[in-house]
Formats: structure tokens, C-alpha cells, sequence
């Protein structure tokens, strides 16, 4: 028998919520006591000492959590909850080998536009790679809001190979996916723009662009991704509105891309954003995009001369009512549902993709907004009612889906329509568990939950707001990740994480489906480096070559005429698990960790006389400290050839 909680609703007063949160770290779900023989009442009780390898064997799945403003991606392990790494991506990192020293990390983060570095991101969307709508395990990518970027990182090594700098937009990438076979990523700008003047023009006086008092317009895009990943943006289709959430079609709603727009209004500002009772979900059949590029419909920009610009009228495109201001917006395994909140509302609509075809053929349209016909609501959606300030929605393999609330703090399952009315038994789109969070939900995650094939059992939820739930840590505070157990109704939670700020959406997938690409060391390259300096004269620049392994850098000491360039070609000769070395420079801004088998380059200007130790970063073995070596800095006028690192050494 399902038994529905009773639930804590409405108001966020900080003593109802303290109260609820008490009750809920006593409930008796966490069972990690059960398997120690004598462990008795405690409740700190676990199978200490743990045996080799226990969290290894005991996580299934592997969490990849954006790191919002921390530029990067947070990876954990499921169920434990442990911390395994933070990606740096768009932000630098010395920790984990990400700094701009590094030529190719510095080329990765330069705008193509200004040639200016940038140092920090805003992670919000991170898409596993897929085929036939599954994930594969070979490749993550993310979006960068601010900045409308997206990078490429490759689960073999958990490290970034690729960043595409979105053409003829400035930033406010927000909705972004992959379609079912990761050829085609597919997202949308959120922060409308005032694009260059051939955009300009090329949309006409109908949508009204004004640069001081608005409104602007916004696209969507689509980026193509070759067998070994390289990216390239496609197409973008402009148009009058912003968009903000989005998802390629799979399964039904295949060929199809998915988004919500909150400011259908057009407005510059908060209140203007929220004056029509109703907002849109857009549907965008892709192959009449890609039809429009076939038959030359479009323009090009200076900027971006190999980036095909579409006008939003010269494409199939479909509007469907949608609660006000709507956020998230997200797809069942079938392909079937499309799923999206209206967030200063209680209400969730179901859109039956079905019946929005049907509605199409039958041109069952109520009406049109610049051209782009609306689809009569009545046709092909319906309405949940369960709760205030619904934000994202996410999938089990059971037919149920996992609605979050901002505003009640909890999460409402609820059982889907048709065909999944006949696995799980219930009423169609009826609320079958309350689960209670902490607080404030944005999005959510069932591992595969986006995909064809959720892998269902856990459910994360991420919480938008923490209070009073760890401990004081001054006014800035962590995130809280909290994990259910979905197999059980009510679900029980069984973990709290806490989290630096601040994660949007996470993707769960199972551990086997990474490990089996997974490298622990990088390949030596087939002949190893000769270790040595060598001088350009001309060039004014010295590259020294150099090996490390335990407990040597060599050379250990190396000379450099003030003001010249200095490249350092380091080689970690290491091929034993665990065994990174770091290299840091006393008296310059250069650090940087080199893993086991990785060939790095460094590059910075002597700008300073004087002798600067090198040492490893790493406690890497007993002679650690030892792992250390000079440079040595002369001014230029002192300098002559036999100073040389080879006459001295
Ligand atoms: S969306 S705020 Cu994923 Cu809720 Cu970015
Ligand atoms: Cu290498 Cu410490
Ligand atoms: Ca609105």
C-alpha cells in the first residue's frame, strides 16, 4: 500500500522548516550499522576499518553535478555521496592541472572575438553523450550561460578537449541538450541580444530591435559533433523571442527540439516579464531547418562567416500555451511527454507530443505571434495542480516522474499517462509520494533520468537554498545535495552532501559505463624526452625539456637571461597509479599539476632576477621535499653563452 507523507506546505518560516529538517535526520533510513556485528546503538557505526576497496565496490553510479559558478563540474560517487574530483573548465584550477601557464588550457579559454583569457564560467547544463537516446559513457559536455560557451570533456581522462565559443552572441546560453545520437547538440540563448546590423536587417522591422529601450531578439542552434567530437556550430534560427529551457526529442518526438520562453512579453525588465498570464513552449522541427541551410535560406555574419543564420519565419516552428513563465522543460523515457512547470505558479503541464503532431496535421491552431501558429492547448496538453513554484522535472524507468518545488521545498511524485498507467497501476498524472527537501528545489536527477533508459532507484535533489542545515560558515553557504531511496514509498533519505556553490543540473550514470573508456595513467610517449635547455637567441627564448619521477626533477637547475620567454616541456616518466607531481615556481605565478604518463607545457616570461626553486606540489614520496631544482634568473647584460644550463651542469 502507497502512503502518501503528510507534508510540511507554503510558507518558508525558518522554525517550520528547523522543525522538519530535525524530524528528518532522525528518520531511521540510514541502515550502514546493519552489517557491523557488535556495533550496537551507535550511530556513527559503519563496517570500520572499511575493507579495500568498499566505496569502490559500493557506489553504482558516477554523478556529474555543474559547478555553476565555480566554472567546472563536481563529481561524485552514488550512494555515498563522496566527493571524487572538481573539473576545472572554464575557470583555472592548479589542483587538478588547469591553469593558463598551459598553452593549450590558455588557447581553450581566449574569446575568440577580443582575444582576451577568460578565467571564470557559469556551468548549468551538463549532457552525457548518447546513442539511441542511452547514455555511452565517452563524452560530457556543458554550457557556459555567461559566456555562451560549450566544452567538450572526454570521460577517459575527465578532462576538457574542446571549447566552442557560440558565434554572434556575447553570452545567456542557458537551455542546452544533446539529440538521441550526440551528432547534433541542440540549446538556446536565454538573454536576449542586440545582434550585429546583417542580423539585424535580415529579420526585418517586424520584430522591432531597438538598442536602448528594447526589445532585443535571441536564437537557437544547433552545433555539429564529428565521430572524434570536434564541434561546429551548424545553424542558428533567429528570432523575436528568448528561450530558456530545451530538450531534443527522442523515441516520439524524435526530429523535434522542445523549449519554454518566460518573456514572451518582449520586456527589459522583471514586471514587464510576468504580464501575460500565460507564456509558450515551442516546438522546432529540425529538418526544416536543416532544409532552410539546404536551400541557401539564410545569411551569414562578418564575425561568423561559415555559420548559417535563419530567420525564425522560414522554418516549421509551433507555439503551444504554457503556464506563466515557465522553466523547466523536460522529456519522458518514451519521447513521448513533454513535461514543463510554470514557475510563479502551482501548475505542471503535460503535453502529449502525440496529439501535438495530430494538432499540426489538422492545423488546430488558436491563433498566431509573428507568424508562428499557436496550437490549441486544449488538443494536446493537460494540467497537474500539486504545488507552489514548480522548477524542473525529471524520469524513473517505472513511469513515474519527479516534479521539484521551489516554493513548498519538496518533491511530488507523480505516475505518468498512458502506456505507463499500465505498469504502475495508478490514476494517470496523480501524486503518489510527497518527498520533503531542503531546501528550495531547483532541478533534480534520477540517474539516466533525461534519457530513454533511466536507471532509476536514486533520486537527487538539488537544493537551491541550504539554512540551517549544516554547520555556520559565515554568510556565503555550501549547497545541499540530498539523496532518496525512489524504490520505496515513502521514499526514505538516506544522505545529506553538502556542496561549494552552486550546482544546476547533475547526470547520473552507471560506473561500469565510464570505467570501461577510464584511464589511470596516460601513455608514454614511444621515446622519452632527452632532458636539456636550448636556447633561441634570436627568438629570445629558452625551452627546457624536462623529465619527472619520484624524486627528481631533471634538469634540476637551469639558466635563463632575464626578460626571455621560458617554455618548459615537462614529462611525468611515471606509470604507477596515484603518482601525479606537481611543479611550482617560487616567485611566479606558475603551477601546475603533471599526472602519471602526461607530457605538459609551461610557458611564462623571466621577468625577475634572482634564483627561484621549482618543487613538487605532491607529497609523492619520502624525498618529496627533495623533489626540488633551481632557476636561475640573469639579468641580460651579464648574461653570455657560458652560463648555459649544458656548460654548467
Ligand atoms: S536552470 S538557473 Cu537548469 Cu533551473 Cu539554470
Ligand atoms: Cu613529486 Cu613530490
Ligand atoms: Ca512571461
Amino acid at each position: 500500500m502507497i502512503k502518501i507523507r503528510k507534508t510540511h506546505v507554503g510558507v518558508l518560516s525558518g522554525a517550520a522548516l528547523a522543525v522538519s529538517a530535525a524530524a528528518l535526520l532522525c528518520l531511521p533510513s540510514c541502515e550502514q550499522g546493519s552489517s557491523a556485528p557488535s556495533a550496537g546503538a551507535s550511530p556513527f557505526a559503519r563496517p570500520f576499518p572499511m575493507p579495500h576497496g568498499y566505496w569502490k565496490k559500493t557506489d553504482e553510479f558516477y554523478c556529474f553535478a555543474s559547478g555553476g559558478q565555480q566554472g567546472g563540474i563536481y563529481v561524485y560517487g552514488m550512494p555515498s555521496m563522496k566527493l571524487l574530483s572538481e573539473i576545472p573548465i572554464f575557470n583555472v584550477d592548479p589542483r587538478w592541472g588547469w591553469t593558463t601557464a598551459n598553452p593549450e588550457v590558455r588557447e581553450m579559454m581566449t574569446n575568440p572575438r577580443t582575444g582576451e583569457v577568460l578565467i571564470s564560467g557559469d556551468t548549468h547544463h551538463p549532457v552525457l553523450s548518447r546513442k539511441d537516446a542511452k547514455y555511452d559513457g565517452k563524452w560530457l559536455f556543458i554550457n557556459d550561460k555567461r559566456n555562451a560557451r560549450i566544452a567538450r570533456m572526454n570521460l577517459a581522462t575527465f578532462r576538457t578537449e574542446e571549447i566552442l565559443w557560440m558565434e554572434n552572441v556575447p553570452g545567456g546560453m542557458h537551455g542546452f541538450s544533446s539529440g538521441p545520437n550526440t551528432e547534433l547538440l541542440i540549446g538556446n540563448i536565454e538573454l536576449e541580444s542586440y545582434p550585429a546590423k546583417e542580423i539585424r536587417d535580415y529579420l526585418g522591422a517586424e520584430v522591432d530591435i531597438d538598442l536602448i529601450k528594447g526589445p532585443y531578439v535571441s536564437c537557437v542552434f544547433g552545433v555539429k559533433v564529428a565521430p572524434d567530437g570536434t564541434m561546429k556550430t551548424a545553424w542558428q534560427v533567429w528570432g523575436p523571442w528568448q528561450y530558456d529551457l530545451a530538450r531534443a526529442g527522442w523515441g516520439e518526438s524524435d526530429g523535434w527540439f522542445i523549449n519554454t520562453a518566460y518573456n514572451t512579453e518582449r520586456s527589459v525588465n522583471t514586471v514587464g516579464m510576468f504580464k501575460r498570464p500565460e507564456d509558450y513552449v515551442f516546438y522546432w522541427n529540425i529538418a526544416s531547418i536543416e532544409k532552410a541551410v539546404a536551400d541557401g535560406k539564410f545569411i551569414t555574419t562578418e564575425e561568423a562567416p561559415d555559420v548559417p543564420v535563419i530567420k525564425w519565419s522560414d522554418i516549421e516552428l509551433y507555439a503551444a500555451p504554457c503556464p506563466l513563465n515557465p522553466h523547466g522543460l523536460d522529456i519522458d523515457p518514451t519521447g513521448r511527454y513533454a513535461l514543463s512547470s510554470g514557475k510563479a505558479t502551482t501548475l505542471v503541464r503535460h503535453y502529449d507530443f502525440r496529439k501535438v503532431k495530430t494538432a499540426i496535421e489538422e492545423q488546430n491552431f488558436i491563433g498566431e505571434e509573428f507568424g508562428v501558429p499557436i496550437i490549441d492547448k486544449e488538443a494536446i496538453s493537460g494540467d497537474i495542480d500539486t504545488g507552489l513554484g514548480p522548477t524542473h522535472i525529471e524520469y524513473d524507468n517505472e513511469g513515474y516522474c519527479y516534479i521539484g518545488f521551489f516554493v513548498d521545498s519538496d518533491v511530488k511524485k507523480v505516475a505518468l499517462g498512458d502506456p505507463w498507467d499500465k505498469k504502475h497501476g495508478h490514476e494517470p498524472w496523480s501524486v503518489v509520494d510527497t518527498i520533503p527537501a531542503h531546501y528550495s528545489v531547483g532541478h533534480l536527477m534520477v540517474p539516466g533520468g533525461d534519457s530513454a533508459e533511466p536507471y532509476g532507484k536514486y533520486l537527487v535533489i538539488m537544493n537551491k537554498l541550504t539554512k540551517d542545515t549544516f554547520l555556520h560558515h559565515g554568510p556565503l553557504i555550501c549547497e545541499n545535495h540530498e539523496l532518496y531511496d525512489i524504490e520505496t514509498v515513502p521514499a526514505p533519505l538516506i544522505d545529506q552532501m553538502s556542496l561549494p556553490p552552486e550546482s544546476h543540473y547533475a547526470q547520473g550514470i552507471p560506473v561500469s559505463l565510464v570505467t570501461q573508456h577510464a584511464k589511470s595513467v596516460y601513455d608514454l610517449p614511444s621515446t622519452l624526452p632527452t632532458p636539456g635547455v636550448a636556447y633561441d637567441y634570436d627568438n629570445k627564448k629558452a625551452t627546457v625539456t624536462m623529465t619527472c619521477v619520484r624524486s627528481f626533477f631533471t634538469p634540476d637547475m637551469f639558466t635563463v637571461p632575464q626578460g626571455w620567454d621560458v617554455d618548459v616541456q615537462i614529462q611525468n616518466v611515471e606509470m604507477s597509479l596515484d603518482m601525479t607531481h606537481g611543479w611550482a615556481l617560487t616567485g611566479y605565478d606558475v603551477m601546475e599539476s603533471i599526472d602519471p604518463g602526461e607530457h605538459k607545457t609551461l610557458q611564462f616570461k623571466a621577468t625577475h632576477e634572482g634564483v627561484f626553486w621549482y618543487y613538487c606540489l605532491w607529497f609523492c614520496s619520502e624525498l618529496h621535499m627533495e623533489m626540488r631544482g633551481r632557476m636561475i634568473v640573469i639579468p641580460e647584460a651579464e648574461w653570455t653563452p657560458e652560463l648555459e644550463w649544458s656548460a654548467l651542469k
